[in-house]
């Protein structure tokens, strides 16, 4: 049992880049608190919960909070990402990726969003994308994060398919790994120096098209 009958996408580096609003709402919040925080240190937070960023964050600046003032922080960090999101448009999606979710539906593949992101229906909404998705797995339906399986193990069984039937679309180490390790193929989006584990690399959702799909495994 081999082929592929379901695309399971990420939110964050696979549909829209979102990565620079987070950058700008933690770089802030980093600012407040005389972190220094780099484009380069963003990087680390892609892929990653919004608790596990914050802890990054704090990392990098030697700061050590309670929980509950860590709550706050993050909240408020989120406040300001979300005012950026509420401007998003669909201009943002990245280039390719509608074309291949309509040619994906229009060709009965069953598609599904697995994210991280707790923002991912605002997201999806204000880029006009969720009638595509038979499945949406975010942030607010899983328990274990990325590099663990759950979301997309989540995904395959909404959309009732064999994992193995399954590709997955990451743009983070850390998802690359949870697809594998849910026994999915990855195309990973991004480098093939940093996404190693991935099945094969593409640089967006532009270089895929229903031919490649079909050739998979
Ligand atoms: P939120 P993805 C992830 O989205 C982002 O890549 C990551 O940087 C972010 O911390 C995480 O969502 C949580 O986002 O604060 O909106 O809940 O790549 O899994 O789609
Ligand atoms: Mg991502």
């Amino acid at each position: 049992m081999s082929q592929i009958k379901a695309c399971l996408f990420d939110l964050d580096g696979v549909l829209v880049d979102t990565a620079k609003y987070h950058f700008l709402a933690w770089k802030r919040l980093a600012d407040e608190l005389h972190i220094k925080f780099t484009k380069e240190d963003n990087e680390r937070l892609k892929g990653v919960s919004r608790m596990r960023s914050l802890d990054i964050i704090l990392e990098i600046g030697q700061i050590h909070f309670d929980s509950e003032t860590k709550l706050k922080l993050a909240a408020k960090k989120n406040n300001w990402y979300v005012d950026f999101i509420k401007e998003l448009t669909p201009d943002e999606i990245l280039p390719g990726s509608e074309e291949f979710l309509k040619s994906a539906k229009a060709n009965n593949f069953k598609l599904a969003l697995g994210s991280a992101s707790k923002n991912s229906m605002l997201i999806l909404n204000k880029l006009n994308l969720v009638d595509y998705f038979d499945a949406i797995i975010d942030g607010t339906k899983v328990s274990k994060a990325k590099p663990d399986p759950e979301v997309f193990l989540r995904g395959a069984e909404e959309l009732k398919v064999n994992p193995k039937q399954c590709v997955v679309f990451e743009d983070a180490e850390a998802g690359v790994e949870a697809a594998i390790n849910a026994d999915m193929y990855c195309v990973g989006i991004g480098s093939p120096q940093i996404l190693k584990k991935a099945n094969m690399v593409i640089s967006g959702l532009h270089e895929m098209n229903l031919n490649k799909l079909n050739l998979l495994k």
